[in-house]
């Protein structure tokens, strides 16, 4: 199996490309950020308490996170590979996906981390809080909370890979289509073992 972490900041592309990734690869994309506004849209008492913490821009609680993933991960045992979007953002959560996946004895084969300026990362949210409906792009003091939630919680992450050795940087600034181009190579070799 492909088990692929796509990372970084608040804005970097993960899910625009994560999008191109799965249908090229024949993957199963698993967002958190897209199964939580699933929740807020129904009305579920998991985005009740989930909207309290996105709204504010900042991390929702990990036993939220890793029962929605465990989950998900169950609907999905017989794909060719995950892609991980939007998680782990906490090393509990690190932690949690490596155990998910060591009971189906499958692993995580490496962390992308998509490298995004912080001036551009502002740009690309609020233009998409022009259109998006999303409560969490439309103001930039959220969006600054959001990265720096990112800095405090979710980078430490890339660190707890690194020690592994399954860090990989790509650069997220360009066309969508040129950081695809570069994000299939990635890929390429990590499926190559
Ligand atoms: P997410 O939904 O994960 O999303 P994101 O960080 O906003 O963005 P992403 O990097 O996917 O950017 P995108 O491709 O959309 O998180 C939202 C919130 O949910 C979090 O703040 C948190 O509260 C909560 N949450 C989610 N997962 C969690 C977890 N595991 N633990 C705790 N809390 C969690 O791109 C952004 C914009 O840029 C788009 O408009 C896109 O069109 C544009 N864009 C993309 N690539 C571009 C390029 N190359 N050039 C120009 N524009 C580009």
């Amino acid at each position: 199996m492909l088990n692929v972490i796509l990372f970084g900041p608040p804005g970097s592309g993960k899910g625009t490309q994560a999008t191109k990734l799965k249908e090229h690869f024949n993957l199963i994309h698993i967002s958190t950020g897209d199964l939580l506004r699933g929740e807020i849209k129904n009305e579920t008492p998991l985005g009740v308490e989930a909207q309290n913490f996105m709204d504010k821009g900042l991390l929702v609680p990990d036993e939220i996170i890793i029962g929605m993933i465990s989950s998900k991960i169950d609907e999905n045992q017989d794909s060719n590979g995950i892609i991980c979007d939007g998680f782990p953002r906490t090393v509990a959560q690190a932690e949690a996906l490596d155990n998910l996946l060591d009971v189906k004895s499958s692993k995580i084969a490496g962390l992308v981390a998509l490298e995004v300026g912080e001036e551009e990362l502002k740009t690309r949210l609020l233009e998409r809080g022009k259109t998006s409906g999303r409560s969490d792009d439309t103001d930039l003091a959220t969006i600054e909370r959001r990265i720096v939630e990112y800095k405090e919680k979710t980078a430490p992450v890339a660190n707890y890979y690194k020690a592994d050795d399954k860090y990989v940087s790509v650069a997220g600034e360009g066309s969508i289509d040129e950081i695809f181009e570069n994000l299939k190579q990635v890929f390429e070799a990590l499926s190559a073992g």
